[in-house]
């Protein structure tokens, strides 16, 4: 009953669209894999007095994943995560949530809500060095949380549906892939 040739003509059209799809979708998702961004708190001031760090802060987007980076001569500065409270008082006693000291610190930012940083080296807060950043979601998983509806694909002749069987989980690919087209 298979007539091969069908069978063989439909196989080569699947795994045509495949390719096409595959590579639309890698081209698409690359830019949201490479999303998460360090920020080197200062830029090229890095972390010293002298810079005003609010103004550094409101330049930039965050969002979660990023993250920011602290670069000093170890024991001339450092750099607490604070509560709101400890950021406005430039009190260090209390309210602090993570202390960093290494000079090359590294602060991964998993949480989408705002986070408020200081130096705690006597008068460096008062003196500019504090700022706080407000993390937001990123698109990427924004976006994922509403499923695109795949394009219906018709049903494969009944002489060729064994063979299609054996690359199911290509069709499913090929299914997953056009969804992520048609939501784009
Ligand atoms: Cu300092």
């Amino acid at each position: 009953m298979c007539k091969q040739k069908s069978c063989s003509k439909v196989m080569k059209e699947t795994n045509f669209h495949l390719i096409v799809m595959s590579l639309i979708f890698i081209s698409a998702s690359f830019p949201s894999m490479v999303k998460s961004e360090d920020h080197i708190v200062g830029d090229d001031e890095e972390w010293n007095t002298g810079t005003n760090f609010q103004s550094w802060s409101q330049k930039y987007n965050f969002t979660v994943g990023d993250v920011v980076v602290f670069k000093y001569v170890k024991g001339q500065h450092n750099a607490y995560e604070v509560k709101e409270e400890t950021y406005r008082s430039c009190d260090g006693s209390s309210g602090v949530i993570a202390k960093y000291e290494t000079g090359n610190d590294r602060v991964q930012l998993n949480q989408a809500r705002k986070y408020w940083f200081i130096c705690n080296v006597a008068g460096h807060c008062l003196g500019g060095m504090r700022f706080s950043i407000d993390v937001k979601q990123s698109d990427a998983n924004s976006t994922s949380t509403t499923s695109p509806t795949p394009e219906p694909i018709p049903p494969p002749p009944n002489s060729c549906t064994r063979l299609l069987s054996n690359h199911i989980w290509t069709l499913g690919f090929y299914i997953f892939v056009s969804g992520m087209i048609f939501s784009l």
